[in-house]
């Protein structure tokens, strides 16, 4: 058991752009971090810069191979992309009390894979981070939220201090559902057409299927929570106008013939209207074509 001034040594899933900026404010914070790969290297190196140049990180993450963790994990940090979930987790045993937060697109990458007693706390970060494998470009820190109880854990903060924009949410869940509507709409039809974000706001025949999409999706969540204000394209399209030059993670995994993150994203929408009887026909079909086209 952690004592309140001890801080916690988390075990990161996902050393990509998103799991290393979260481990460079950990670290920040004075928390300890290592990178959980089954490879033979014994650190992985990033670099950040910021889109003025101003700051330059060099972060060294020491790597813990699966097959030398002896003791359970007591806090593990999911960042990897979400097809890779279920193998990232198989390679770590948790403990029974672990913390885990999970900043990822999507929601419900981790429903009924973590110990019944595990601490899940769920992030949302509006933060733009680009560059290739080891060298990072922070376009903008933007906001992170971190949320699941009512009550943030002891260490929070003192992480935000060192966490630029970061916030405790005891409700996570609307900011769960505006990410989610904006990955649902701009990643599919931007990896579709290789497009830029902005074509959605630019391009006649895009922003219209944009509005079918979250018209759709705003239909599902007001049916899940009466009080869903329902508004959500225009906030689509103020993100499509902020990174109007970004190349969506989905068109970029699209373009390099990785696995996409569908089915965490409109594929849980899916499986929601499923629940409750309602048909998604926009996002079907645009499931579908990302399907066909993996
Ligand atoms: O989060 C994103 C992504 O690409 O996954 C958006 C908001 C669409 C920005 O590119």
């Amino acid at each position: 058991m952690m004592s309140r001034t001890e801080t916690p040594h988390w075990h990161l899933l996902g050393a990509g752009h998103i799991g290393t900026w979260a481990a460079r404010h950990l670290l920040a914070a004075g928390h300890r971090v290592s990178v959980i790969r089954a490879t033979q290297a014994t650190a992985v190196h990033a670099r950040f810069t910021r889109a003025d140049g101003r700051d330059r990180t060099m972060l060294r993450l020491p790597v813990a191979s699966p097959a030398a963790l002896s003791a359970p994990l007591s806090h593990v940090v999911v960042a990897c992309k979400t097809p890779f979930t279920d193998t990232a987790l198989a390679r770590c045993r948790l403990a029974a009390d672990s913390t885990v937060i999970r900043l990822q697109n999507g929601i419900g990458t981790l429903d009924g894979r973590l110990p019944d007693r595990a601490c899940l706390i769920e992030a949302v970060t509006t933060a733009a981070v680009k560059g290739r494998r080891d060298a990072h470009e922070i376009v903008a820190d933007n906001r992170t939220w971190m949320g699941g109880s009512a009550v943030p854990p002891a260490w929070f903060e003192s992480l935000a201090d060192h966490w630029p924009g970061l916030q405790w949410a005891a409700d996570i869940r609307y900011r769960q559902w505006r990410k989610l509507v904006a990955n649902a709409v701009i990643n599919p039809l931007t990896a579709l057409h290789d497009v830029p974000n902005g074509a959605l706001v630019t391009d006649a025949r895009l922003a219209g299927q944009a509005a079918e999409l979250a018209t759709e999706a705003d239909r599902l969540l007001a049916r899940l929570d009466p009080t869903w204000p329902g508004d959500s394209l225009a906030g689509v399209q103020a993100i499509a106008r902020a990174t109007a030059d970004n190349t969506s993670s989905m068109r970029a995994d699209m373009a390099r013939g990785a696995a996409t993150e569908i089915e965490a994203i409109n594929g849980w929408l899916l499986r929601q209207a499923d629940t409750c009887g309602l048909a998604l026909p926009a996002h079907a079909a645009i499931v579908e074509a990302v399907r066909r086209r993996g």
